[in-house]
């Protein structure tokens, strides 16, 4: 039954129980990592909204503590919402967070560590000098929330911004401060764009031109570029635009003229949301975390008794065309893996199926490369195709006979196939080139009639002609599937509650549906193993 808890993740972070969403204030101070998440501590649904904490040494084993911030004064009573953590170098890091004051208004409020000789920063104190920002001057009450990580501007001084909508229009409202303590907000927003709405946890950081290292938030040398990242509430996905920061002007400035949500980029394509990142000093790298909702029904969260995964945490990147973003999962989660099965130079031939034997299908991690002996056989694809990719995945599926694909793997399978997740590519004839079509069809992944089960897609940018392969990898945890194309360039990440998981016979196999012949030169998948997370 639901309640089995076969649902359950075993690699990805999760509270033991009760409703988790937004990962708020991750950093690395002292030797230790810290995960603070919105939490609510009496139930399986959204409310009573503290932040639920929790350390690590390596971001795969986690240990729980008491919920860093709860709702106590008048200026958090009715919740403690998103915010984000800063390290202050030289002094305490601290906590920039929304609270839920008493008139319901959203308020920004600080909270800083009661001692900073315990290792483990186990105790926060929010100073009754809160709020330290309000909703005044033209923003709205009930739309203004989710402070950044805070830089230093031109002048040294302290750069904060916060998530607003005004007048329909998503803004990142900026704040100046030389203490931290007494923050003034700028005549002009960070940044705002027409009709997106409300902008939840915005997030704004610097990445290297070149290179995979990550940098402090503060950092602003000439071979930076500045992400800004956006949660849009109306549809539930993460946006974000590639740019400069105008250090004089304290303003961003996108490298694209069109600035229309529409078209901005995007982390993932699947279900992903409320990301946030973080500069791991130790390993000077940029590290994301992400909330990954259920998409089954509130019922059923009760009758789990839980709600709300984090995506496996990823180290982000700027691609080496300067373009988008790319994503990978911390290396660390390798060393969970164990045995599994290890394939070499196997041909898929046209409606070949194989299975992928010798490892635990609900809980692996899978690699595999697919090249393309010839790009003869793709078809043409209709420009207006390209607007609209989940569409293309619904109604070109894994069951629709193409030339160059579909092929990939079929995911929590039952031994009929009658219950799979389907992740494959298609690659298309485009005007300008050739077009690779990445898709994770999430609609036979389970019997289930109440559970959410849609397409996803996108294209990877990338340059098939010359690349001459496309890689996969795939991390499979019981109710999660999470993907990561062309090295990282374009993920999608999918919640399933197959039945199968409950009566325990899953499969996974590997498919080509297109005319084409596919070579597959390696395919590992491994067994992973499962971490200490909040035991
Ligand atoms: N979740 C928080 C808000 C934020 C939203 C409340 C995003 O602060 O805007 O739990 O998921």
């Amino acid at each position: 039954s639901i309640a089995s808890n076969q649902y359950r993740t075993a690699y990805h972070f999760q509270p033991p129980k009760n409703w988790m969403n937004d990962p708020n204030g991750p950093m690395y101070y002292n030797g230790i990592y810290h995960l603070f998440y919105q939490y609510n501590p009496n139930s399986a649904v959204w409310g009573n909204i503290t932040w639920g904490h929790s350390i690590s040494t390596d971001l795969i084993n986690w240990t729980p503590q008491d919920p860093a911030i709860h709702p106590s004064k008048s200026f958090d009573i009715n919740g403690c919402w998103s915010g984000s953590a800063t390290i202050r170098r030289g002094s305490e890091p601290a906590i920039l967070y929304t609270g839920i004051d008493a008139e319901n208004r959203q308020v920004q409020n600080v909270a800083i560590p009661k001692n900073l000789s315990d290792p483990f920063l186990r105790e926060w104190s929010t100073p009754d000098y809160n709020p330290l920002m309000e909703p005044v001057d033209g923003l709205d009450p009930s739309q203004f929330r989710d402070p950044m990580t805070a830089w230093h501007g031109s002048d040294g001084h302290w750069r904060v911004a916060v998530g607003a909508q005004i007048a329909g229009n998503g803004t990142a409202v900026l704040y100046k401060s030389s203490d931290f303590v007494h923050w003034v907000r700028a005549a002009s927003p960070l940044h705002t764009s027409k009709g997106s709405g409300m902008w939840e946890c915005p997030d704004f950081y610097p990445v290297p031109s070149k290179g995979r290292q990550g940098l402090d938030t503060s950092e602003n040398s000439k071979d930076v570029k500045r992400v800004l990242k956006m949660s849009l509430s109306e549809t539930q996905s993460d946006h974000y635009m590639l740019g400069k920061y105008d250090i004089e002007k304290d303003i961003f400035v996108p490298d694209e003229t069109v600035d229309d949500y529409r078209v901005w980029l995007r982390y993932d394509y699947g279900k992903f949301y409320a990301s946030k990142t973080f500069f791991d000093e130790e390993k000077k790298r940029r590290i994301s975390w992400a909330w990954l909702n259920e998409s089954d029904t509130e019922a059923d969260a009760l009758l789990k008794g839980w709600a709300g995964i984090q995506a496996a945490p990823r180290t982000i990147w700027l691609d080496s065309n300067g373009r988008q973003l790319v994503q990978w999962p911390v290396k660390e989660l390798e060393s969970l893996r164990r045995n599994g099965a290890h394939l070499q130079n196997t041909e898929l031939k046209t409606g070949g199926l194989f299975e992928i034997k010798g490892v635990k299908a609900s809980q692996a991690d899978v690699e595999v490369d697919f090249e393309l002996p010839s790009l003869e056989r793709a078809e043409p694809l209709d420009p207006s195709w390209l607007m609209d990719p989940p569409k293309l995945c619904r109604e070109e599926d894994a069951s629709v006979q193409g030339g160059l694909g579909p092929f990939g793997l079929l995911i929590l399978a039952s031994h009929n196939l009658e219950e799979h997740t389907a992740v494959f590519f298609r690659v298309y004839k485009a005007h300008n080139g050739y077009m690779v079509l990445l898709c994770s069809d999430q609609r036979r992944s389970s019997l289930r009639p109440e559970v959410d089960k849609p397409a996803y897609g996108s294209f990877v940018d990338m340059n098939i002609e010359k690349e001459g392969r496309i890689s996969l990898r795939t991390l499979i945890d019981h109710s999660v599937v999470e993907s990561f194309a062309g090295g990282g360039r374009t993920c999608i990440t999918a919640r399933v509650y197959p039945e199968v998981l409950v009566t325990g016979d899953i499969h996974l196999y590997a498919f080509n549906n297109g005319t084409e012949t596919i070579k597959i030169p390696k395919l590992q998948a491994w067994d992973m193993a499962k971490p200490w997370i909040n035991v």
